[in-house]
């Protein structure tokens, strides 16, 4: 295969891609900012595994020493758990100097579609996605995730998104972009630790082949833009919504008490709204991506049917 030249994919990976075999993309900020060492490389490995369990080749991307990677091996994945915060968030804005500068970087949503997109892999599992800010209508806080949803085909399956976040103006800015929102079993959007938000999504979808056929219509009429397929926590680990509402408020007010400003905000809200809610939030965290992991695998094999 030639790819672009900065971009690494692994042997693996780019063998399934080939023989048009499915392949699911996962992102490394979850590993070196999300959870804390070892319980990330745990659980990144076990991702993995419920992605090939479920018929697809996975492929963690992230950067290392300049290098676009499609595809980690074990070692290069305990190597991020391990280095954790130490590794730059890379963001769009950030690729090019981390790229130059030959730095590692954990890729964001954001980033970790730009790199699928460039490898030629059309779905990716995460946990939840950046949004639009509380309070953005004055400091214009608006995750990069967003604006990549509008402009790279790519589908990303999350458990919708925190309540960090102000849900209803997120939602109004997919939509702007162009953005279907679509719930996996359900009509409502999903809030991440709890199934439900208050929220609509655009359309309710309940297989896989559903979610295929829709992504696959995009694609073939050029649409340039992505797709979000939102997946609520299963019921047994869904923590309490009381729980959840109080931590995020106290984090949001310490983060304005602190001014927490720019790409440092979303990973203070998330350490702090864990701390605050202890080992349940993490336990919960894993359980869905783990839920994400199985949905994306199973879309990526009708996908490519
Ligand atoms: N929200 C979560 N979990 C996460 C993130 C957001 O519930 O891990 C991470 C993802 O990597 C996401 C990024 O792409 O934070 C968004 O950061 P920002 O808001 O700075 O764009
Ligand atoms: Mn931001």
């Amino acid at each position: 295969m030639n790819l672009n030249k900065y971009l690494d994919v692994n042997p693996e990976v780019a063998t399934a891609l080939a023989a048009g075999k499915p392949v699911v993309a996962l992102e490394s900020t979850i590993i070196s900012h999300g959870m804390p060492y070892p319980q990330n490389v745990e659980t990144a490995l076990a991702v993995e595994q419920i992605i090939r369990d479920n018929g697809a080749v996975p492929a963690t991307i992230a950067i290392i020493g300049g290098r676009l990677k499609a595809g980690l091996s074990p070692e290069e994945i305990e190597y991020f758990g391990k280095k954790g915060l130490g590794i730059t968030k890379a963001s769009r804005r950030d690729l090019a100097v981390i790229c130059a500068r030959g730095m590692d970087g954990a890729t964001t949503v954001t980033t970790t579609m730009i790199i699928a997109h460039m490898a030629g892999i059309k779905v990716f599992a995460t946990g939840g996605i950046g949004g639009v800010h509380r309070g953005a209508e004055t400091t214009m806080d608006i995750s990069a995730d967003l604006e990549e949803l509008g402009q790279t085909p790519v589908m990303v399956v999350c458990a919708g998104a925190k309540s960090i976040l102000d849900l209803g103006l997120t939602l109004e800015y997919l939509e702007t972009k162009g953005v279907p929102v679509i719930g996996y079993g359900t009509s409502e959007l999903p809030a991440f630790y709890t199934r439900e938000s208050g929220f609509g999504v655009d359309y309710r979808v309940d297989t896989p082949a559903e979610l295929a056929a829709i992504f696959k219509a995009s694609h073939e009429m050029g649409l340039k833009s992505g797709m979000l397929v939102t997946n609520p926590i299963p019921e047994e680990f869904a923590m309490p919504k009381a729980v959840i509402d109080a931590a995020i408020d106290k984090a949001i007010g310490e983060c304005n008490e602190k001014g927490i400003k720019g790409k440092e905000t979303t990973p203070f809200l998330l350490a702090r709204v864990s701390e605050l809610t202890g080992g349940d939030s993490l336990s919960s965290n894993i359980r869905l991506v783990f839920n994400n992991a199985k949905v994306a695998a199973l879309t990526a094999v009708e996908f490519c049917k």
